[in-house]
This record gives structure tokens, C-alpha cells and sequence, in this order.
């Protein structure tokens, strides 16, 4: 397990382009492999698949079951983001693969993330910024808007970006309330729970989906909650495209069957339908929730602690199997 760069490089298999930081170490630690850049990656795994031992990758950029297949000492993947619905996380636990990810550093910014989509998508700050340098202030008023403070925030999925989420609505005065699969004891009594995501979207002004991606949850925002939700309520989503049903959504809004809607992600990212390009009632972003300088930073450093740390000590830091 001990590893001796410079005489005896572990070669680690980077799946798609990382932050600089975590290029640089991996470079200079191991012998990086970037498998976008590989031509003939067929060949590749031919004749050195045998030689990975490491995967540094990210939710984004994920990990098959067929990559891992065809790399037969696979010991580790050490992925960056705390979402691991793109790793195929059957296929490494079947082949006892090390999988790990990069929770609790992200939340806080997630969560900011969250709150910002609420206050624009209900006061429009958006489309005044666009008001104001279209040059139109001058000549016409801004519409009044919704204020959210007071109002009631449901969030779907309350774990630890949840809880950061519902910290930041109670500074507007807002009411939480969560839908989980249990309810949690651990949480403060005044949360109140709904085993019944249907009569949260009912009771929400705000729903916020905060739920990990992956084939559980997908969908799991249908047409029936947004129809609960109301022509009051808006959606939230910085949490995986996939868990809402973006054609439903739409429709939804074009409707006006829901007021509006804050997306951070989409089910086919960097797709955006063009539909809501043109809707004012909705606030688009690229995936940004955890990009800032200081969140990326400890993301990066616990991406190559955990790949060190595996092969130093046969472990990682924060396991996911
Ligand atoms: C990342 C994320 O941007 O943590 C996650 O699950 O979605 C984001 O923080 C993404 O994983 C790409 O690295």
C-alpha cells in the first residue's frame, strides 16, 4: 500500500478535466492518465488498464460500470462533489471498489444557493437587473412582487444541506417543514414532518428539493406535486435535474399551474430547454451551488486526501461503500 512516487508511480485514471489544484497533485504524486484526452481509449485499456489503481473523477464526469470492468485492480475512486448518482456504485461494490465523495464542505454554499433562488424567483431580482439596463426604469414601473419572508418552506429531503437550508429560511421567518422517507428525531421539534410529499407541495409556498440524484428519486418532482404546490408556489432545485420531471415543470409554468421556479441544475446539463430560457417566472443558473473559491478549495483537498489516504493507509476519509 506504501507508495513511493518517485521511483514507483501509482497510476491514477482522471475521467474528465478537474481544478487545477487537484490536476497539479495527482501529476506530481502519480502517474495521471486523462481519459478525455485518450484517443484510442479501447487500446488504452487493452494495454494499460491493468496498471489503474486510482479514479479521481467528479459528479459530473461520474464512473461506469463498464470502465470500472476494464480496469481489473481498481481499488479506489475518489470523486469530487457530494452527489454519486453518475458513479455506478453497484458495480463497485461488487468489485469492492473504495468509493468516496466530498460531503459537509459544500453544504453551506448549497444552501446559500437555495435561499438566493427563493428571494429572486419571489422579488424578481433577475428580471429588475434586466429591467434596469434595458433602460426602462425611466419610463415604466417594476411590477410589485411576492415577499417570502414569513412564508412556509418544505423541503424535500431534509439531510445536512436540508437542515442548512431550513437554518436560512427561519432567518426569514419562514416555517419548515420536511418530507422524508422518516421522520427525523435529531432535528428541531418545530420541523414539521410529512410522510406524504403531495400534502408538503400543498402546505408549501416554497418547495425546496434538496434529495441525492439517482434512480430513487427520479421524478420524484411529477406533475401531481407541482400541481399541489399551486399557482402560489414556486420550485427549488439544487439538488440533480433528474429528480424533476423538466417536461412536466415546463408545461407546468407555461400554464401558469405553479408561480415560478429557481433551477440550479437540469436533466440534461448544460441543456437547457429553450421554453424556460424564455420565461421570465424562472431563475436559471449553470450547476454553481458549491462553485465558489473557498468551497472548490476544500472540495479539491478532500478529493486528494481521501486518494492519498487510500494509498497510504488503506482507507479513505469519507467513504461512500
Ligand atoms: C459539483 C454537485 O459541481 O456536489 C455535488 O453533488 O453537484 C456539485 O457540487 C459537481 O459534483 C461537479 O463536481
Amino acid at each position: 500500500m506504501t507508495h513511493t512516487a518517485a521511483t514507483d508511480p501509482i497510476d491514477v485514471l482522471m475521467v474528465g478535466p478537474m481544478p487545477a489544484i487537484i490536476t497539479e497533485h495527482v501529476e506530481r504524486h502519480y502517474r495521471l492518465h486523462r481519459w478525455w484526452e485518450i484517443k484510442d481509449q479501447a487500446n488504452f485499456l487493452k494495454t494499460q488498464g491493468r496498471t489503474v489503481r486510482g479514479i479521481v473523477t467528479s459528479g459530473r464526469h461520474g464512473a461506469t460500470r463498464q470502465l470500472m470492468e476494464s480496469l481489473p485492480n481498481l481499488e479506489v475512486i475518489s470523486s469530487q462533489g457530494v452527489g454519486y448518482d453518475s458513479i455506478d456504485i453497484d458495480a463497485a461494490r461488487a468489485r469492492e471498489v473504495a468509493v468516496a465523495n466530498t460531503p459537509g464542505v459544500l453544504n453551506a454554499c448549497v444552501a446559500d444557493t437555495a435561499l438566493a433562488l427563493i428571494l429572486n424567483v419571489s422579488r424578481r431580482y433577475c428580471e429588475a437587473d434586466r429591467f434596469v439596463r434595458a433602460g426602462r426604469w425611466a419610463k415604466e414601473a417594476f411590477p410589485l412582487t411576492t415577499k417570502p419572508s414569513g412564508k412556509r418552506c418544505g423541503v424535500v429531503g431534509l439531510g445536512n444541506i436540508g437542515l442548512d437550508v431550513a437554518k436560512r429560511a427561519e432567518a426569514f421567518d419562514m416555517s419548515v417543514a420536511y418530507y422524508n422517507r422518516r421522520a427525523r428525531n435529531d432535528v428541531p421539534a418545530h420541523y414539521r414532518y410529512y410522510d406524504n410529499l403531495i400534502t408538503l407541495a400543498q402546505d408549501s409556498d416554497f418547495l425546496v428539493v434538496v434529495v441525492p440524484g439517482g434512480a430513487q428519486t427520479r421524478h420524484l418532482i411529477n406533475d401531481a406535486v407541482l400541481d399541489a404546490l399551486g399557482p402560489r408556489g414556486y420550485l427549488i432545485n439544487v439538488a440533480r435535474g433528474t429528480v424533476v420531471d423538466e417536461a412536466a415543470l415546463v408545461k407546468a409554468l407555461q400554464e401558469h399551474r405553479i408561480a415560478g421556479a429557481g433551477l440550479d441544475v437540469f436533466e440534461e446539463e448544460p441543456q437547457v430547454p429553450q421554453a424556460l430560457m424564455e420565461m421570465d417566472q424562472v431563475v436559471l443558473l449553470p450547476h454553481l451551488a458549491s462553485g465558489t473559491e473557498e468551497t472548490r478549495q476544500a472540495m479539491a483537498d478532500l478529493v486528494i486526501n481521501n486518494l492519498d489516504s487510500w494509498f497510504q493507509r488503506g482507507e479513505v476519509i469519507t467513504r461512500v461503500v
